[in-house]
């Protein structure tokens, strides 16, 4: 995407099973989390905390940065130590979050030392060799990992944990979907940018944007990741080929418009579906209240729908303003709206974590 080249992941052959990586089962499990000072890697720290996951000893890793700095576990100051080629010694699962070079070059050796890598960056997402999971809608895929395992993109595990139950009730057959996506999704540097511009206008100065190409504050930018000759962005492409990944189907027509909104965190998706057979509202509401983790959020009459205000800091995938598309035979519009850094991120790769050790 931004002119690196992929390299293809080949493990070492030898790792039992027909040369895939079993968890070996353990009371407590020692935890790498690299790129811990980051959005994400806070979040995970939380939520492993949270989740009482099996965690005998944690290692938060990052750049030069912020080692040697503290981050907090289970109301101890741990010390954040510089991410280097031996940092993997006795590591059961690594958790990475510090984007895709920092993965690519060192989720292999991660693996080489005998952890099972967690990945949230993009760096290994479409690799065959990779699985892309989110528990609720392909833990199946799990059991074929050679020791890395791609955690998706924000915007899409959002949006198949509610396509996944539809789709098995009527088959998808074509998904448009534009999202407004908040700033934490760039990194703590972009939700500082947010604020500041905030301050600056409302003090009638001028801003001077460094994350994003153009003011956030009070503005929409339909911008997010580079542009690819398509005209598309990557962000928008990651959406089309993740879905059809991770829901085994390839046949599935996406087109996606990802746009940046002056918001802290949580993402919203707008989402119109068209299916084989036909679902009403009540068939889609009751389908959707038994899906797991999906949460129906929808009454107008007392204008309930999801709103990122609400769903940040919370585990589900909320759902509203379900309608019928009249302009199609067998179509649906849905508003989606998640916590990225947790369901989009933090949340989904702990809970890979759950799976791997259960
Ligand atoms: O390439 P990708 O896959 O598309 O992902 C790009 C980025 O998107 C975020 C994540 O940023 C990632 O780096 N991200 C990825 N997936 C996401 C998802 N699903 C997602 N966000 C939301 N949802 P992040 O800000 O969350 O985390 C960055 C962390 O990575 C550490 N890191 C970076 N390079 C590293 C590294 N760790 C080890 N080795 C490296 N080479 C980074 O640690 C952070 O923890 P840090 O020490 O570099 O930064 C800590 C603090 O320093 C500030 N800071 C960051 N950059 C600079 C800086 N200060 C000065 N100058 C800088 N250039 C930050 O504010 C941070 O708090
Ligand atoms: O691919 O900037 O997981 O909101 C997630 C955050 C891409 C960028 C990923 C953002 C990243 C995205």
């Amino acid at each position: 995407m931004r002119g690196r080249k992929k390299k293809t992941w080949i493990p070492a052959g030898n790792r039992g099973n027909n040369g895939l990586t079993e968890m070996k089962k353990k009371s407590a499990y020692t935890v790498a989390v690299v790129g811990a000072t980051g959005a994400v890697g806070t979040e995970m720290l939380s939520v492993l905390e949270e989740r009482k996951f099996p965690v005998e000893e944690v290692r938060p890793l990052a750049s030069s940065r912020s080692a040697g700095g503290d981050v907090s576990f289970r109301g101890e100051d741990v010390k954040v130590k510089l991410l280097t080629r031996d940092s993997f010694r006795g590591i059961d699962i690594a958790l990475f979050s510090a984007g895709a070079a920092v993965s690519q070059e060192y989720a292999p050796v991660a693996v080489e030392a005998g952890a099972v890598v967690i990945d949230n960056s993009s760096a290994w997402r479409m690799d065959p060799q990779v699985p892309l999971v989110v528990p609720e809608v392909n833990p199946h895929d799990l059991e074929t990992h050679q020791g890395i395992v791609a955690n998706p993109n924000c915007s899409t595990i959002q949006m198949v944990v509610v396509l996944k139950p539809l789709h098995d009730h009527a088959v998808i057959t074509r998904v448009v979907v534009s999202t407004y996506q908040s700033v934490s999704g760039t990194g703590k540097e972009a939700m500082d940018e947010l604020a500041e511009q905030c301050r600056q206008l409302l003090g009638f100065g001028d801003v001077t944007p460094t994350v994003y190409p153009h003011q956030i504050a009070f503005n929409c930018l339909p911008h997010i990741d580079d542009f690819l000759s398509s005209g598309y962005t990557g962000e928008e492409m990651k959406m089309v080929n993740e879905t059809r990944k991770i829901l085994g189907d390839r046949s599935i027509g996406i087109s996606a418009t990802t746009v940046r909104v002056p918001v802290f965190v949580g993402h919203a998706e707008s989402i119109n579906v068209e299916t084989k057979q036909k679902l009403s509202v009540e068939d889609t509401r009751a389908i959707l209240s038994t899906a797991p983790g999906v949460q129906l959020y929808d009454d107008p009459s007392r204008k309930l729908y999801p709103l990122q205000i609400h769903a940040a800091g919370t585990d589900a995938v909320f759902v509203g303003r379900i309608r019928e598309d009249d302009s199609i035979p067998k179509g649906l519009n849905l508003w989606v709206v998640a916590d990225n850094l947790r369901k989009g991120a933090a949340l989904n790769a702990i809970q890979i974590a759950e799976e791997l050790v259960k």
